[in-house]
């Protein structure tokens, strides 16, 4: 068990990555609630490019979010992510996002905005997956209209995209340069290899090796998406109000 949060090597600041945020009790019971929790589930899901969604805290719009109360369970969920990330997440988690995804199925590349306070924590359940992060065109075409400025120039070679391998019962943050001039995905496919853009290709390669012999034709881990995988999202939504007409 690694129930340590370390920062991931090899990237531009900054990612996190918590290996065993929670045991597998704890997430059959986190599954338990998502899928029955509330006498009228089915109607918490919404479904967005194939994949269903679930909001907690409330809705998030073009200006903010009217609040709604977080369920019980949620509550103390969103205090052991607290508790796990400390100060890295500087805004209190006032919004959860559930994603489930079926086997094949991804979300792609896109950025959170300023409608959120800009560091994310992401807990993966239910099915390993691989997430991508690319830098956003518009950030690398500011950094290059700047070249003189030395800084940036650094910078601009620290722009390269790359991806993290997420377990399941993992958490997941990350902020700074990753929130602002990146962009983050997941493939839609049914298996992830494992190559030389996976910068914590050891965690993945370490987990193939327990569960079976899979290898690509180059001999590159392949890391197969068998199950439903659910992510819960943990945000600060930056403007917040109790009633519609206080927009
Ligand atoms: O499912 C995930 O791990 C990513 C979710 C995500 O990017 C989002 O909710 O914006």
């Amino acid at each position: 068990m690694d129930t340590e949060l370390h920062v991931v090597p090899n990237t531009p600041p900054s990612v996190y990555l918590l290996k065993d945020w929670c045991t597998e009790a704890e997430e059959s019971y986190l599954l338990n609630r998502v899928y029955n929790s509330g006498s009228s589930v089915q109607k918490k899901w919404t479904t967005v490019s194939g994949r269903r969604l679930q909001n907690f805290g409330g809705t998030v719009h073009e200006k903010g979010m009217l609040l709604t109360k977080m369920p019980d369970w949620l509550v103390t969920t969103i205090e052991k992510v607290q508790t796990s990330v400390g100060p890295l997440l500087t805004e209190p988690i006032n919004h959860v996002l559930v994603n489930e995804y079926e086997p094949g199925n991804g979300i792609l590349p896109h950025q959170d905005g300023g409608l959120y306070a800009p560091s994310v924590a992401i807990v993966s359940l239910a099915c390993d997956a691989v997430m991508r992060f690319t830098p956003h065109k518009s950030f690398v075409e500011e950094s290059n209209s700047d070249e003189g400025n030395d800084e940036l120039s650094s910078s601009i070679s620290d722009n390269y995209p790359f991806g993290v391998f997420l377990p399941r019962r993992s958490l997941l943050l990350f902020k700074e340069r990753l929130y602002d001039g990146y962009l983050h995905g997941i493939d839609f496919s049914e298996a992830d290899v494992i190559d030389a853009s996976v910068v914590n290709a050891g965690v993945a390669a370490e987990k193939v090796k327990n569960q079976n012999d899979d290898d690509d034709s180059d001999n590159r881990p392949v890391v197969r998406r068998t199950t439903t995988r659910v992510s819960m999202t943990f945000r600060n939504v930056r403007n917040v109000r109790k009633a519609l007409r206080l927009f």
